[in-house]
């Protein structure tokens, strides 16, 4: 039998079939080979009479994000908040690259539409106006047909710090849910980290994964070049002087024109630079 595994916990597995919800233990050896079996693998699986299951096979990831481990995703739906927790602007350009590195299509989506401050719904669609988005409220409902229209016969991952209201906009989608919601934190205006593992509900023809958030990325390689691929902006540039240009210092470069014809939002671009540098220093140290 074929199936997805939708949640992991203590060493069990709960796969969705076609024959229901079936809890699986992996096969041994798969921990002696460092196999873990993630939250979206596809995996076969066999049902002995005792009653007792096992996966036996995960079948070729397409990709794989860690932290929290979740595999085979089409869309990575970036959440900021239009008001509290104050956006982490620069974490949702990680998330973008990471996404991108891995063949998964970014959405960024800012919720709290309800509440939102202009000076952030004005950046939203400055910084992101080459991507997908919607904005929208899991409070008011607002724009959730944009983003089901987003999302629909996809297998869709929630991203984003904590508090944004990932597990709030499932509950919007998908009210029978009713997955615990968190408050921020009085004193931090911060979220509590309220949902603890990735999970995946099949729907809408494909699923939707609510995740703790992705605190930090983690490229197989850091290589610059990829790294300017992930920048649709930069498409528009003419060609650089120097081949292999970073874009950051280098004279007659096409991308710093964008810059200073207004073409290329300035916070989009100082971000960039530091995730650059970062990649660059993490590819000299890769082996320290
Ligand atoms: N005003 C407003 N508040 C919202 C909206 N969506 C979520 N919230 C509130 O934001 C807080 C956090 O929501 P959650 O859904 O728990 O956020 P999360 O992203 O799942 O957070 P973690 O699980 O900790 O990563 C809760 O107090 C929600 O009621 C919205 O559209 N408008
Ligand atoms: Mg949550
Ligand atoms: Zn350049």
């Amino acid at each position: 039998m074929e199936g997805s595994i939708i949640k992991g916990v203590g060493g069990f597995y709960y796969v969705s079939t076609d024959q229901g919800e079936i809890t699986c233990k992996a096969k041994g050896v798969f921990r002696r080979e460092g196999i873990t079996p993630v939250v979206g693998d596809r995996v076969r699986i066999t049902r002995h009479d005792s009653g007792y299951a096992q996966i036996d096979e995960i079948l070729p990831r397409r990709n794989l994000l860690i932290r929290p481990a979740v595999a085979n995703i089409d869309r990575l739906l970036i959440v900021l908040s239009g008001h509290l927790p104050e956006p982490d602007w620069l974490l949702a350009d990680k998330l973008i690259v990471q996404a991108t590195l891995n063949h998964i299509e970014p959405v960024m989506v800012l919720n709290k539409a309800d509440e939102a401050e202009d000076a952030i719904l004005e950046a939203f669609e400055r910084d992101y106006r080459l991507f997908p988005r919607v904005v929208v409220s899991a409070l008011s409902g607002e724009g959730l047909q944009g983003l089901k229209d987003a999302i629909t016969g996809k297998v869709c991952c929630f991203a984003g710090q904590s508090a944004v209201g990932k597990s709030s906009l499932m509950n919007a989608l998908l009210p029978e849910l009713d997955l615990p919601v968190g408050e921020l934190t009085r004193k931090t205006d911060r979220g509590k980290h309220t949902t603890r593992h990735a999970q995946l509900w099949p729907c809408f023809g494909g699923a939707l994964l609510d995740t703790p958030g992705f605190s930090l990325y983690e490229p197989e390689s850091f290589d610059e070049l990829l790294l300017q691929g992930c920048y649709p902006e930069f498409k528009a540039a003419s060609p650089c002087r120097f081949p292999g240009c970073m874009h950051i210092s280098e004279p007659g470069c096409g991308v710093k024109a964008l810059l200073s014809d207004g073409q290329l939002s300035p916070a989009r671009y100082e971000r960039y630079v530091q995730i650059a540098k970062d990649f660059t220093f993490r590819r000299k140290h890769q082996y320290d």
